[in-house]
């Protein structure tokens, strides 16, 4: 699925780019039976907390799995889907690395938002456009059950962050919030926004859950001077000369199976 040159317009200069069609109806059942084999085993955790970052709240829940790939071959195999990689590197230049791989999910009800960040406030790298999350509407998104919210341009501009209150292990920003824009998308949909933009979800106020799985990638050039314990040195090389399908980093070839592993997970979800 190549860009055209107004959506890598779009992602330049507004620091994000909506696309409503990037994954196919299998792949998304796939994304939804993999998940639930995730929750049923217990490896998601509720992030949320009663406003002091320490307790955990009895009502509210985010719910989060980062990294997936130790716990899920099918989700470890999806940043080397080939259209993946192909986006990425349009969007922040080749060679480009996974760096982070998460799920945030929200419950009907009492699934709780995530308060405005910037991703770049974690990772600090010097051009905030050289790194993208890929954010997946697992369910459709809408502003109902928690969809995305960004603030367009907001790259430029770097907010002081501090503890987020609502988290264990979150930190929060306090944008101008009247240039917000809601992103909703289909299932299958994905938003990519840079680094730097500024972004937050809110309460799902339906009775279905909400699952979001965000990918983070980052160009190999800057990827030595982002900050955090993401082990520098050992995150799979998806695209350019070191890239060798994840055999280096993960010691098996995981790129070429992303539609294997999509018709495994369907075909065990079906056995089930
Ligand atoms: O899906 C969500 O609730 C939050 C996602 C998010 O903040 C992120 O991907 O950085």
């Amino acid at each position: 699925m190549p860009f055209t040159d107004e959506q890598t317009e779009q992602f330049r200069e507004q620091g994000y780019l909506a696309v409503p069609e990037f994954w196919t109806g299998r792949e998304v059942a796939a994304m939804r039976a993999e998940l639930e084999r995730l929750k049923e085993a217990g490896k998601l955790r509720n992030v949320a907390t009663d406003g002091d970052g320490k307790t955990h709240s009895q009502t509210k829940a985010n719910l989060q799995l980062c990294p997936m790939w130790p716990h899920s071959d099918f989700f470890r195999a999806m940043p080397f889907a080939p259209k993946v990689a192909e986006a990425v590197g349009r969007l922040i230049g080749d060679p480009v690395l996974l760096h982070l791989d998460q799920v945030f999910l929200k419950p009907g009800r009492h699934g709780a938002g995530t308060n405005w960040h910037q991703d770049n406030a974690y990772f600090q790298i010097p051009d905030p456009l050289r790194g993208t999350a890929l954010w997946t509407a697992v369910h459709d998104a809408t502003v109902a059950n928690g969809t995305m919210h960004v603030i367009p341009g907001s790259f430029r501009e770097p907010y002081e962050h501090a503890r987020d209150p609502d988290s264990d292990h979150h930190i929060r920003c306090f944008p101008p919030e009247e240039r917000a824009v809601a992103v909703e998308l289909p299932a299958g949909g994905a938003l990519f926004f840079a680094y730097g933009t500024a972004h937050c979800t809110r309460a799902n106020t339906t009775e279905h859950e909400r699952a979001g799985v965000a990918l983070h990638f980052i160009n190999a050039g800057v990827h030595g001077r982002a900050r955090g314990g993401f082990e520098p040195g050992k995150r799979p090389v998806l695209t350019g000369p070191d890239a060798t399908g994840g055999e280096k980093e993960y010691g098996v070839r995981v790129g070429g199976t992303w539609e294997r592993e999509v018709e495994r997970v369907l075909a065990g979800s079906a056995q089930a």
